[in-house]
């Protein structure tokens, strides 16, 4: 019996040794916390949702971990749009394209701004589009409009020819699938990444009696365990109705190489994970890596395109 498998993938003739990269937002807002990704078994890292000018972020705490999962309201901390973007240039100079540069302007114009940028850089590799952040007080997450998606979409592409992919919030309603479906299948995206982080949860403190994080009053977006069986929908639903193009990342829930098979059955491309990744740091891709293979090889798979969309029903 074969031992090994081929996990390879590549998405636009660009090249992922693996399927599993870090989400945006966990471990990846630094150079140093980047290069720790690359220097992994990880297929590629993902930078974290840069917005035009550098931010702090939500005040603390702001990240706490759940029995299943994690609430967080980070409130976009990031270096600012041209820390990233000269990152990922200079990997690419460095021969490494297995990168994708995240955005989450705080507008849409400031998203079609940054895009600009991209588009007059040297820079070749996935761009991510984040529609999700569900944690800026005051602004509602635009992957919840889809007139606004639209909008922005239509915008986009009468200037942008990269490789473009965007992040997108849980949905639960079948019928928003066939709408936003509709609407995405009319642009030439690379992919799109589900799932953002389940917005506005809330958890208690029994001794304390009080919410867990302090910004929003409690609110924020709900990671790992809690959340895997919406991401596995959504990924399904979207694999359902989406141009073949368009490939899908799934993020959501992911601590196990049961996970990533799980999410590639229902039709991803490539996986990513949060919430798991953060306590248990870069060695997780190999773990994770190696129960795929071992699933991979006892059922007698030697690619992802073997099972990948291969969900029954019954
Ligand atoms: O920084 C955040 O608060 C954050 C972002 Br941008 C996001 O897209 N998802 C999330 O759970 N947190």
């Amino acid at each position: 019996m074969d031992t090994t498998s081929n996990l390879q993938v590549s998405i636009n003739d660009i090249n992922f040794n693996n399927p599993v990269l870090n989400a945006a937002g966990v471990r990846c807002q630094s150079t140093t916390e980047l290069d720790a990704i690359l220097a992994s078994t990880a297929g590629g890292a993902v930078t974290k949702s840069a917005t035009l000018q550098p931010r702090n972020g939500n005040e603390t705490p702001r990240m706490q971990s759940l029995p299943f999962g994690s609430i967080n309201s980070m409130g976009l901390p990031n270096y600012g749009f041209d820390y990233y973007l000269d990152y990922v240039i200079n990997q690419q100079i460095a021969g490494n394209q297995n990168l994708i540069l995240s955005i989450a302007g705080l507008s849409i114009a400031e998203n079609l701004t940054m895009l600009r940028q991209i588009q007059a850089s040297d820079y070749q590799g996935l761009v991510e589009l984040n529609l999700s952040c569900p944690n800026v007080a005051g602004k509602s997450q635009v992957g919840y409009d889809f007139e606004a998606v639209a909008d922005i979409l239509a915008a986009a592409f009468t200037f942008f020819d990269g490789h473009l992919g965007l992040k997108l919030p849980p949905y639960f309603d079948l019928n928003q699938f066939d709408e936003l479906s509709a609407i995405l299948n009319q642009y030439p995206l690379t992919y799109v990444n589900s799932i953002n982080s389940i917005g506005n949860g809330l958890a208690v403190d029994l001794d304390t009696e009080t919410v867990v994080i302090k910004p929003k009053a409690g609110f924020g977006g709900i990671g790992g365990d809690y959340v895997k069986p919406t991401a596995l929908a959504n990924i399904r639903a979207f694999r359902l109705r989406l141009n073949p193009a368009i490939k899908i990342i799934g993020t959501g829930g992911i601590s196990s190489g049961q996970d990533v098979f799980e999410h590639i059955l229902c039709g991803a491309d490539l996986v990513q994970i949060g919430t798991a990744f953060g306590p248990e740091g870069t060695p997780i891709f190999e773990r994770v890596t190696d129960e795929l293979e071992t699933i991979m090889v006892a059922k007698g798979y030697r690619s992802l395109a073997d099972f990948r969309g291969k969900l029954k029903i019954i």
